[in-house]
């Protein structure tokens, strides 16, 4: 990496790095992904109302996030398997440090997978015990439609995400409310099977 260029998304806090990842940093990650997957497998987690999430997930490193009748929160174990989390590639908290500069490394990476006209409705991350530490997002795959606005409300807009592509939510809009509209389904090869896979990097506790 490290060549990374960032764009002025206008937003303050919200940062913007397309094509970060080199095709082959593309390749190397998804591959991680993949191969984490057999101890993490992927799910379809409920929200506490209990409707199914169209997107699947599963994640990486000492914690991750995961919803069901009790709420949401970071747990040190896979839901469906009782497993601990699979380790973080070393690339993720390495490209942690190089795009913000955070001090502490990421404890908690959310793998989110897209598939069938997948999408995610808007919401804010609130979550995570300091809101003043970012989440970083790295997009393998097909291209999102990501919305995003101020998390007072108001006006939202939407930027596309392609593989390779790394934003962040900082500083004044690390609450800005975002979600996924819609995935271009066939708009590129990467993942087996089709579809777009979403990592986010956050520091949980
Ligand atoms: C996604 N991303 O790109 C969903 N959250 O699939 C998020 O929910 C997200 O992109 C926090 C910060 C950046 C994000
Ligand atoms: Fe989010």
């Amino acid at each position: 990496m490290g060549r990374a260029r960032e764009i002025d998304t206008g937003m303050e806090g919200f940062r913007f790095w397309p094509g970060a990842l080199s095709a082959s940093e593309q390749t190397g990650l998804l591959g991680a992904v993949l191969a984490a997957e057999a101890s993490a497998p992927f799910y379809r987690p409920v929200t506490p109302g209990g409707r199914a999430f169209s997107v699947e997930m599963t994640g990486l490193g000492p914690l991750g996030w995961v919803s069901d009748r009790a709420g949401y929160r970071y747990q040190p174990t896979h839901p469906v398997t009782g497993a601990p989390w699979p380790p973080m590639p070393d690339a993720l908290p390495d490209l942690w440090r190089d795009l913000t500069g955070w001090p502490e490394p990421p404890d908690a990476c959310l793998v989110n997978r897209y598939r069938d006209g997948a999408k995610m409705g808007l919401h804010q991350d609130l979550d995570e015990r300091d809101h003043g530490a970012p989440v970083l997002s790295v997009s393998l795959g097909d291209t999102a439609v990501f919305r995003i606005g101020a998390a007072g409300g108001g006006s939202t807009r939407t930027v596309r995400l392609a593989s390779g592509d790394v934003c962040a939510l900082t500083g004044p809009a690390r609450l800005a409310r975002h979600g996924i509209d819609r995935i271009i389904a066939g708009s590129s090869s990467l993942v087996p099977g089709g579809g777009r896979i979403n990592l986010t990097l956050r520091r949980a506790l």
